[in-house]
């Protein structure tokens, strides 16, 4: 089966946080289960980069939108690629082929009649790039979503037939494509409440795709949701090369609730005017707060999801994203509940089984788990996991990750409960060897279902779990064993701790995204800079850091009394021993903090631009030279 899924395109106009970490992990989950399923997935994300609000926040650095566009776009890009993202296309509303997507799409809707030239007057919200008529306006003239003042706008526009298709959408709406169900209410109530046609040209700005040539309209630039919603099709080629429009059919829509109006909305409104099949889902998330305040630039509050993806491993973060807030509900980051989930849950309930696998196999039976028996002894047991299994499965089908995981999580209870039940060592110590070895198999195998679906949240985990057990991740094995039930045999290996307990905190707060990528977009002056002190300095030391595989930890020679000692994430571009005697350039006068444990008194300084790239000078200068 082929199907589409898509994250929403982010704007330009901020740097990736937690939130936009969010959608795009659950994305990567589902579109990772459906090809470990054997389905065939297109999976896109990427940047949305016109419109006022670009155009403003460009000018307020001193930057041309497009320069500007690019820079924070290649942010989101290098992300996700850090973050492995299984992405099959990462498109960007600047993009020359979907610009002609939008144009042919406009002219598509011009000759359906569905479009016509007006002038709008009324309230513009340039945060939310939204209209709103005056009743819905809050205190009269702030916007009602993010409460910003909106502005008056009085301008020449196209208008959207919207009000045409109340009736269509109304009727859509029977088909429960929206998830979580309960957010559908909300969406017809809205447009029970009667839908106004809806501008979708603006004459004020230039940053935005221009009306199609024939129409000689040099003045108007499409409205930046028409050209933003189009970005979905547009990535399949759509009214281009169209070889890969069949994923439409089967099209997942992943978006944050705040967004969902315009995807449930205006959104099918625009595909029925094109005469193009709806999504068949729409699933709107709920919101991150960070210890229980709204997340904002001004408070500094705001989450760096790559922070906390080096501090506390790629795998836990996404774990924790994933399981930590039913789907469609508002959540909490707060590393206290970070660090319980990965105490508790990983490296107990995971991590903790698979040693005693390993464990009692050795001991047992010279690693060697074979499944004979296990339906003589434990069959109660195995059907237990296939119902949990089953809840699973409808549980994903519904985006629900976290219920997923929870349901993985009854499977992999059992297995510890069984273990601590029936007591193997007791079994053996009474002679029944045979009941012994078949719980083994049964755990075994309880861990290896969950392992299999675990796969999609913890990719490189449940690799690791495999390797370990010797079984194969792939759509053969996900049929056999969870669609036929079928019990494996095992060849257990020795193996490192799935995860390491965190005893404090490893993230100094408040952990914002105010960090060196935000730099290079806000202009300074020249005392700021002076507020900086960046050295040059010999490595003395270099080593990887047990149990991270990001992390190289330095000493280094700044012309200091003493070395520093510096933790650096680059461990996956360098080879230690290489670095030792090269000269590196320190950001010297950062506050100490602790990553991983291991104080870091400085930052080694590097180019960004998909790898990481340590800065030096040309020649050799004096260890401790400042930079400036
Ligand atoms: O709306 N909690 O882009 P955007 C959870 N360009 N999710 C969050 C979040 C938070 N605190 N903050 C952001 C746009 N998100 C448009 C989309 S699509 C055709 C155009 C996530 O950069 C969430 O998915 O404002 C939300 O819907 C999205 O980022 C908004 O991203």
């Amino acid at each position: 089966m082929k199907r589409f899924i898509t994250t929403p395109i982010y704007y330009v106009n901020d740097i990736p946080h937690i939130g936009h970490a969010y959608t795009t992990i659950i994305a990567d989950t589902i579109a990772r289960f459906y090809r470990l399923k054997g389905d065939e997935v297109f999976f896109m994300t990427g940047t949305d980069e016109h419109g006022q609000k670009i155009e403003e926040a460009a000018k307020k650095r001193g930057f041309k939108p497009q320069e500007y566009a690019d820079e924070v776009s290649m942010k989101f890009k290098n992300l996700w690629d850090y973050f492995e993202i299984s992405y099959d296309k990462y498109f960007r509303t600047t993009d020359k082929d979907h610009i002609k997507t939008v144009q042919s799409a406009f002219s598509k809707m011009l000759e359906k009649g569905d479009i016509y030239k007006g002038k709008y007057k009324g309230h513009y919200c340039v945060s939310c790039e939204s209209f709103f008529p005056e009743n819905q306006l809050v205190d009269g003239e702030c916007c009602p979503d993010c409460g910003k003042q909106t502005s008056i706008l009085e301008e020449e526009s196209y208008f959207f037939k919207l009000s045409k298709y109340e009736d269509k959408l109304l009727k859509w709406y029977e088909q429960d494509c929206i998830l979580p169900k309960y957010r559908k209410n909300e969406v017809i109530n809205f447009v029970k409440s009667g839908l106004k046609d809806l501008s979708i040209t603006r004459t004020s700005f230039d940053w935005g795709i221009k009306l199609p040539a024939n129409l000689n309209e040099a003045k108007h630039v499409i409205y930046v949701w028409l050209d933003a919603l189009l970005i979905y099709p547009s990535a399949l080629g759509y009214l281009r090369d169209e070889k890969n429009m069949d994923f439409w059919q089967n099209t997942l829509h992943l978006v944050g609730k705040d967004i969902l109006r315009f995807h449930a909305i205006y959104w099918p409104a625009f595909l029925m005017s094109l005469d193009m099949p709806l999504p068949k889902t729409i699933a709107a998330h709920g919101w991150w707060t960070r210890d229980g305040k709204k997340m904002s630039k001004s408070l500094g509050n705001v989450i760096n999801p790559k922070e906390v993806a080096d501090a506390y491993g790629l795998e836990q973060f996404r774990y924790f994203l994933l399981r930590e807030v039913p789907f469609g509900q508002d959540g909490d980051f707060s590393q206290k509940a970070l660090i319980t989930r990965i105490n508790s849950e990983l490296c107990n309930d995971l991590g903790n089984l698979l040693n005693r696998i390993v464990g009692m196999s050795k001991k047992y039976s010279n690693f060697i788990i074979d499944s004979s028996d296990v339906l003589k002894y434990f069959k109660d047991e195995i059907n237990e996991s296939e119902i949990y299994i089953k809840n699973a499965l409808k549980e994903i089908s519904e985006i629900s990750t976290s219920r997923y995981l929870d349901e993985i999580w009854k499977i992999l209870n059992l297995a510890n409960l069984s273990i601590a039940k029936y007591e193997p060592w007791n079994l053996i110590k009474n002679g029944e060897d045979k009941k012994a070895f078949a719980l083994v198999s049964m755990v075994t195998n309880l861990l290896a279902r969950a392992t299999i679906l675990l796969s999609p949240a913890m990719p490189k985990t449940a690799l690791k779990i495999a390797s370990n057990l010797n079984f194969e991740i792939s759509t053969k094995t996900y049929n056999e064993v969870i669609n036929e039930n079928k019990l494996l045999d095992f060849k257990a290996s020795e193996c490192e701790p799935l995860f390491a307990k965190i005893e404090e905190p490893l993230m100094q707060t408040p952990v914002g995204v105010e960090t060196k990528e935000d730099k290079t977009i806000n202009l300074i002056t020249l005392d700021d800079f002076k507020n900086i002190v960046i050295k040059v300095g010999e490595v003395l030391e270099c080593e990887n850091i047990e149990g991270s595989d990001k992390l190289l930890k330095f000493k280094i020679d700044l012309g200091e009394e003493n070395p520093r000692q510096i933790i650096s994430g680059i461990a996956k571009y360098y080879n230690p021993k290489d670095l030792i005697g090269k000269q590196v350039c320190v950001l010297a006068n950062l506050k100490p903090a602790k990553i991983f444990k291991h104080l870091s008194e400085g930052m080694i300084l590097s180019a960004e631009d998909g790898k990481l790239t340590l800065l030096s000078t040309l020649s050799k200068v004096k260890n401790g030279a400042i930079v400036g």
